[in-house]
C-alpha cells in the first residue's frame, strides 16, 4: 500500500513542491483511452452532432459524461448494468438499497440512493489532488437497487444480504447507497456469507453506537452492529467506530459496546490524538486478527451543520475534511472488501448538500482504492470464499 497520495514533501527542501505542482504533472501522466471510448460510443449509439457543432465529439442524443445536467442518472453516469449476472465483469458495482423501514424517528433515507445519483452528476471521474481518472484506470457500473419491502425488515434483510452476497463473491468490488443504517446488519452478513473462516473488522464512522438488539421492538438503524458482531466472521472486538457522542446514544448500545469491548473515539479523541494517530489506532484493532475490512459510513458522523438531510442530526461532528482524511488514510492502508454510505435523507436535504458529501466519500474512496493498488484486482482475494454459507447470521428470533 502507498502513502504517496497523502502529501508528504519531498525531505530536501530546495527542491520542495505545492500538492499543486504535483497534480499538475500527475494529470500529464494520465491516458486519454476511455475517455476516447466515451466519444466513439457516444457517436455510435447517439449520432453525430448537427453540422453547426464544430467539437465533433458531441453527439446529437446525450452519451455518456456532458452535458453533466443531461441524461440518465446512474452513479457517475457508470453503465447501468441490468443483467446483474455479469457483476464480476467490473472491478467496482455501485447498488442502492432504498430501505428506510428502520428508521426511528425522520424517514427518507429510501430515496437517498436517487438522491446520491442525481447529484453525483455534478463529478467528472478526475480527481486533482490525487491524479487519479476513474474512468481510465476502473471499470464502474450501478447494477440498480435491491428490491427491498417496505413493511418488512426482515424480508428486506434477506433481499439485501442475497444481494450484497451475490456481488460480493463475483469478485466486483461493492458500494451500498442506502438506505437507513439498518442495512449495515445485512449488508454484512451478505459478505459473511463469502468468507469461510475468515474475519472481517468494521470501520464505523457514525455520531451513534447502532449496538442495541431492538428498538421499538425490531431490528431497527439503531441495532445493525450488535448484530453483526454475533456472526463469528465479524468479531466484536474489530468493531471501531468513530466520531460517537451527543445526545442521541442509547444507554442500552452503550452498554453493549462496553460489554463486547468494542472500539471507540469521540471526535475529541479523534482531534486530541491527531487523524494519523486515529488512523492508526482504528487500523489496529479492525485488522488485528481479521483479514479485511468493510466501511461503514454513517453520513451523521460530519457535523449537522453540513449534512442536515439525515435521519438524526446531531452537532458537533467531524469536519468533512476529517472525515475524508480518516477515510482515505484507512482505505490506503488496509485491505478494504466493501464500503456502504448510508442515512442521506433527501427530503430533509439543503441544496442536496448531504447527497453530495456522500458522493464525495464514494468517490474518494475510489480513488483510495486506486491509489493504494487494491483495484483493479490482478486476482481474487485471499478472503473471498467462493461458497454461500447460508448458516452466517441466520440464528435470531
Ligand atoms: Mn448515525
Amino acid at each position: 500500500m502507498t502513502e504517496d497520495s497523502v502529501f508528504q514533501p519531498p525531505e530536501d527542501s530546495d527542491i520542495r513542491q505545492t500538492q499543486a505542482q504535483q497534480a499538475l504533472e500527475r494529470e500529464a501522466q494520465l491516458s486519454l483511452t476511455g475517455w476516447q471510448q466515451e466519444v466513439s460510443r457516444g457517436l455510435e449509439y447517439g449520432l453525430e452532432a448537427a453540422e453547426s457543432i464544430r467539437d465533433r465529439t458531441i453527439p446529437t442524443f446525450s452519451r455518456g459524461e456532458l452535458p453533466h445536467f443531461a441524461g440518465i442518472n446512474t452513479f457517475l453516469k457508470a453503465p447501468y448494468l441490468e443483467d446483474v449476472r455479469r457483476v464480476g465483469d467490473y472491478d467496482i458495482a455501485v447498488v442502492g438499497v432504498p430501505h428506510d423501514s428502520g428508521t426511528t424517528y425522520r424517514p427518507g433515507t429510501r430515496f437517498g440512493p436517487q438522491g446520491i445519483r442525481r447529484i453525483s452528476a455534478l463529478y467528472t471521474p478526475y480527481n486533482f489532488e490525487t491524479g487519479i481518472d476513474l474512468r481510465e484506470q476502473i471499470t464502474l457500473c450501478d447494477v440498480g437497487d435491491i428490491f427491498t419491502i417496505p413493511a418488512n425488515n426482515e424480508k428486506s434483510f434477506d433481499q439485501i444480504s442475497k444481494g450484497i452476497a451475490h456481488i460480493f463473491s463475483s469478485g466486483a468490488f461493492p458500494i451500498i447507497l442506502g438506505g437507513d443504517h439498518s442495512i449495515g446488519f445485512p449488508t454484512v452478513r451478505g459478505v459473511c456469507r463469502h468468507l469461510g473462516d475468515k474475519k472481517v473488522g468494521i470501520i464505523h464512522f457514525d455520531r451513534h453506537v447502532d449496538t442495541q438488539e431492538t428498538d421499538l421492538d425490531e431490528r431497527m438503524h439503531t441495532c445493525p452492529w450488535f448484530h453483526a458482531t454475533h456472526m463469528k466472521n465479524a468479531p466484536a472486538q474489530n468493531l471501531v467506530q468513530l466520531g460517537i457522542g451527543g445526545w442521541q446514544v442509547p444507554r442500552q448500545g452503550v452498554k453493549v459496546c462496553r460489554e463486547r469491548a468494542t472500539n471507540i473515539l469521540t471526535v475529541t479523541d479523534i482531534t486530541e490524538m491527531g487523524l494519523d494517530a486515529a488512523v492508526d489506532y482504528a487500523l489496529e484493532r479492525a485488522l488485528d486478527g481479521t483479514d479485511c475490512v468493510y466501511v461503514s459510513f454513517d453520513i451523521d458522523c460530519i457535523d449537522a451543520g453540513f449534512v442536515p438531510g439525515t435521519g438524526w442530526p446531531e452537532p458537533g461532528g467531524l469536519l468533512p475534511r476529517e472525515a475524508l482524511y480518516l477515510l482515505n488514510k484507512i482505505i490506503r492502508n488496509a485491505p478494504v472488501c466493501g464500503l456502504e454510505v448510508v442515512e442521506v435523507s433527501p427530503p430533509y436535504d439543503i441544496s442536496d448538500m448531504t447527497a453530495l458529501m456522500a458522493t464525495r466519500v464514494i468517490c474518494d474512496a475510489m480513488a483510495s482504492l486506486v491509489l493504494s493498488g487494491q483495484l483493479p484486482r490482478t486476482q481474487r482475494p485471499g478472503y473471498l470464499h467462493a461458497e454461500a454459507n447460508l448458516e452466517v447470521g441466520a440464528d435470531w428470533e
